[in-house]
């Protein structure tokens, strides 16, 4: 288990140019404190690439490699073969890939490298629409909230889907580690990446980031918006191991998720209506999870 006295004092990622409030440096910097100064990156086009690698500027210490949209899972596979082909086994390759570039654009590059069983972390960190490009949709941003390309309106309110479930499709790779976790919850995130750190194969996590500029919050809320996702059942801890998935449940009882959409401004124009429908869909999405899945605490 990771304590405080038990990280390093090293970094391997800072200097970045993130919003103020961003998850995004603290998932992407408790990454690589776990993995060490033994890892390569893959970077395709995002935030995460956008504010690490500003020329002259590059804020890894480790070796890493931006490379196009789609192609991460690609990326990782050739990676992966390279060091096996030098008989090199003590190197981690980590992708840090957004939502877009998982959930859409790069889901058929990363099926196929979980399939074939290659050697990589990959993490998604989640801020639930394509923020590099300027707050557009994608397949993980979740029903109600307003974006450049679902907007609300006199017609609209907002987008229309739910999210996607990333976790299950990678379950359904039967992929030897799955996790999803969140920058509100460092130690549970940075044990999760030890265990994957301890796993040879394929290994997933899949990570809310806060994004205080793409859903409207002042940028000192990051932490309490994603517990907020946590405790009103918006987003959900849990890992995937041996055939099982058991879930991190932090309390019985899920708090009003009004209590998380209020706060930020994507879902401000929401009426009673639409939060109904927000409830509803959060409410049959832990009945399935009920049913299947075991539930442990933090
Ligand atoms: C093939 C292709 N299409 C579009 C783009 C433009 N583009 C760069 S980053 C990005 C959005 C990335 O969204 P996401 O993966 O969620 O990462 P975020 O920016 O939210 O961190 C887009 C559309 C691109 N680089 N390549
Ligand atoms: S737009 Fe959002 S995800 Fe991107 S750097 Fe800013 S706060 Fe972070
Ligand atoms: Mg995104």
């Amino acid at each position: 288990m990771v304590k405080v006295k038990n990280l390093t004092d090293k970094e391997y990622l800072y200097g970045h140019k993130a919003c103020p409030g961003c998850g995004l440096g603290t998932i992407g910097r408790l990454a690589l404190k776990i993995l060490g100064e033994r890892t390569i990156v893959a970077l395709p086009a995002s935030c995460m690439s956008t504010v690490t690698t500003q020329y002259p500027q590059m804020n890894y210490s480790v070796p890493s490699l931006t490379m196009a949209f789609a192609g991460t899972g690609a990326v990782l596979t050739g990676m992966s073969a390279g060091l096996k082909a030098q008989g090199i086994t003590d190197v981690h390759v980590l992708g840090l890939a957004g939502d877009g570039g998982t959930a859409d654009i790069g889901l058929q590059a990363l099926s196929g490298a979980v399939e074939r069983g290659d050697d990589f972390i990959y993490i998604c960190y989640d801020n639930e629409a394509y923020m590099n490009t300027g707050v557009q949709r994608s397949s993980l941003t979740p029903i109600g909230a307003n974006t450049t390309n679902s907007p609300s309106g006199t017609a609209s309110y907002g987008e229309k889907k739910p999210k996607k479930n990333l976790f299950e499709i990678m379950i359904a790779h039967r992929i030897p580690y799955a996790a999803t976790a969140s920058s509100a919850y460092p130690y549970d995130f940075m044990n999760k990446m030890e265990k994957a750190k301890s796993i040879r194969g394929p290994r997933f996590i899949h990570i809310m980031c806060p994004c205080p500029t793409g859903w409207g919050f002042a940028s000192d809320l990051t932490v309490e918006i994603g517990k907020l996702a946590v405790e009103t059942g918006m987003w959900y801890l849990a890992e995937y191991e041996n055939g099982k998935v058991r879930m991190n449940v932090i309390s019985k009882t899920l708090k009003p998720v009004e209590e998380y959409l209020i706060k930020q401004r994507r879902f401000r124009h929401l009426t009673e209506d639409t939060i109904k429908l927000i409830r509803e869909h959060r409410d049959s999405e832990w009945r399935i999870i009920r049913e299947r899945w075991v539930l442990s605490k933090c």
